[in-house]
């Protein structure tokens, strides 16, 4: 008994008067944007039957991803985050921009302002269970030389897969820092190796993935900024090999690319060889 008034002249009318398009004045962008997403969430609710009942808890469900600050967690979950970076990758490739460190997604956990360090950086500051992790690398323009004074910003969770910020138990910066590149585009940090993410159990973006059959975990990740003078900003991740959820992201941002080896040494020769016992600023 679907009935059919989403095309008549007065519901088409008022999504008009309702996104602004009827007045002069405001921002035409938001106006066309939101007419848009008016016109297809109307159409929604007629081609589904959507009830008033419906529609209210959807509503009272926005209001708790609010209250909870888990809006860009939800927009991670539901693959919008994801959906933007293939478009910036399809920008790309049309652009004949290839090559270097694949992008993936930010998240919602990035906190501005962690202590800068020049060249190399320790990151963990709490303690913590987790084996030490020694990462290193070079940051290179596109045409493959090494930039100095580059921004390296890197971001994790602890061994319970939390992070600082969102996590009372955690100091501040712990597991954040900037590392400044050296003259040859160098950087090394020590840190503790993460674990994994997953959604507050209790929170409304666990709530709609239960109700999606789907889980809400990430594989264990480190997130980067890396920015550099005249050079667009890359946000991407590692991933630490062998996690479950490698390759079952809740938030889809896993590339092949971005998976690199670890290798693991326990012998105090190659410790040592490796800079643990080095200060680490
Ligand atoms: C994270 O740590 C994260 O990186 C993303 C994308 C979503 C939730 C938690
Ligand atoms: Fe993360």
């Amino acid at each position: 008994m679907s009935v059919n008034v989403f095309d008549t002249a007065e519901v088409q009318d008022f999504i008009k008067t309702a996104a602004g398009l009827t007045v002069a004045g405001g921002n035409p962008r938001v106006k066309q944007i939101v007419h848009r997403v008016m016109s297809d969430l109307f159409k929604t609710i007629e081609e589904l039957d959507v009830t008033p009942d419906e529609f209210w808890s959807a509503v009272n469900y926005l209001n708790v991803v609010g209250q909870r600050g888990e809006a860009g967690l939800l927009a991670a979950g539901l693959g919008f985050e994801k959906y933007l970076d293939i478009r910036m990758d399809a920008q790309d490739a049309a652009e004949g921009i290839e090559g270097g460190t694949p992008r993936t997604i930010e998240g919602p956990l990035y906190v501005a302002g962690a202590p800068l360090s020049e060249g190399s950086a320790r990151l963990d500051t709490d303690p913590d269970e987790g084996q030490v992790l020694i990462m290193h690398g070079t940051v290179r323009g596109r045409d493959g030389s090494p930039l100095a004074g580059a921004i390296v910003e890197v971001w994790h969770a602890n061994s319970k897969g939390m992070y600082s910020y969102f996590d009372s138990t955690q100091s501040a910066y712990n597991l954040r820092r900037s590392i400044r590149t050296d003259a040859n585009g160098r950087y090394e940090f020590r840190s503790l190796v993460p674990t994994g993410y997953g959604c507050p159990p209790d929170g409304p973006t666990q709530g709609l993935m239960d109700l999606l059959g789907r889980h809400g975990r990430r594989p264990a990740h480190i997130h980067f900024f890396v920015t550099g003078d005249g050079y667009r900003k890359l946000t991407t991740q590692i991933n630490i090999d062998g996690d479950e959820y490698l390759h079952d992201d809740f938030a889809f941002a896993t590339r092949d690319d971005l998976i690199p080896t670890v290798v693991q040494r326990d012998d105090a020769a190659s410790q040592q060889a490796r800079g643990l016992d080095a200060p680490f600023a």
